[in-house]
């Protein structure tokens, strides 16, 4: 009963009894409930709580639960919220547009409460299914930092606001040092585990809005929205600094081993419409390779 606390349903129905019996099932049922009656609430609802489902009454006055369930589709945040529609009538044709408009069910009134709470539960086990897919297509699996796709997709969007907005994009570009040796030295489970303590000095060093990536196998990107260069380049020093001073020990071939790496940063930032994705990877790679070539273990601008 607990479990499903966390979830936060919100029922839509103009009929006021058949609201407040809605109500009574979910909070019987655990759930946390959020009642209105009619479509223009709910989506003034929607704006300002974290809903994890809805149950919209199909025929109400005002704008009808159709409708409310558009407004819903083409919102990006509340296009991912599960609908399940409700209404008295079975009618065909309506339960055909409910879920061609993205319902992801259709329950008529009055409903059988155990069969509605089953639906409600199905729903919510899809959605969290994907939800995870989501996360894993997205996410990096060994450093569970954004993998490049992710990481362009969050980084692009961050360029399309700091355009409008007119604030500077900064980005940071990381590539370990000499890191094939610490694979050919003592293996690919050693070097994975490297990768995954520098991955969180980077977690520790940025900040939540920063956006971190793991752009290719021992190399990473952070993009800094609305920060300046000399800031940036502080965090990186941090950083580079944090990795040469962190000692990774481990046993190999039946000895205690221990081991530091150095990391090569190259820094580069840009404003208003001269922000493009690929020209600020191009500049902060440049700033690498020239770290890279004056000897490593540092941030160059
Ligand atoms: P440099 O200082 O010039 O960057 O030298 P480097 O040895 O780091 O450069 P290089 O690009 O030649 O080698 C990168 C190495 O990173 C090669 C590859 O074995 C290793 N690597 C890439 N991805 C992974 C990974 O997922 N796990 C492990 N363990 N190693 C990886
Ligand atoms: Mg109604
Ligand atoms: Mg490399
Ligand atoms: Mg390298």
């Amino acid at each position: 009963m607990k479990k499903i606390k966390k979830y936060t349903i919100l029922a839509v129905d103009d009929a006021k009894d058949s609201l407040l019996l809605l109500e009574h099932d979910l909070l019987e049922a655990g759930y946390q409930v959020i009642t209105c009656e009619s479509g223009d609430e709910a989506l003034s609802i929607l704006q300002e709580n974290h809903v994890s489902l809805v149950l919209l009454d199909l025929h109400m006055p005002g704008i009808s639960g159709l409708v409310t369930l558009q407004a819903m589709k083409a919102q990006l945040d509340l296009a991912r919220i599960p609908v399940i529609m409700l209404s008295a009538s079975g009618d065909e044709e309506q339960i055909v547009a409910s879920l061609e408009f993205g319902a992801d069910d259709y329950v008529t009134k009055p409903y059988i409460p155990n069969v509605l709470l089953a639906r409600i539960r199905n729903s919510l086990r899809l959605m969290e299914k994907t939800r995870q897919l989501e996360s894993l297509a997205l996410t990096d699996f060994l450093t569970k930092v954004n993998n490049r796709g992710s990481f362009q997709t969050l980084v692009k969007k961050v360029i399309s606001q700091a355009k409008r907005d007119k604030y500077i994009v900064s980005i940071a570009m990381f590539d370990l040092d000499y890191f094939k040796q610490v694979n050919d030295n003592y293996g690919h489970e050693i070097g994975d585990k490297a990768l995954i303590s520098f991955a969180q000095i980077l977690k520790d060093t940025f900040r939540d809005y920063d956006i971190i990536g793991r752009i290719g196998g021992e190399e990473f990107a952070v993009c800094l929205p609305n920060t300046h260069i000399e800031e940036v380049y502080n965090a990186c020093e941090r950083c580079r600094t944090s990795l040469e001073a962190h000692v990774l020990y481990f046993d190999y071939e039946g000895k205690k081993r221990e081991l530091s790496l150095t990391v090569s940063v190259g820094v580069t930032s840009a404003e208003g419409h001269l922000i493009d994705f690929e020209e600020l990877m191009r500049l902060a790679d440049h700033g690498l390779y020239k770290a890279k070539k004056n000897g490593r273990n540092q941030t160059v601008i």
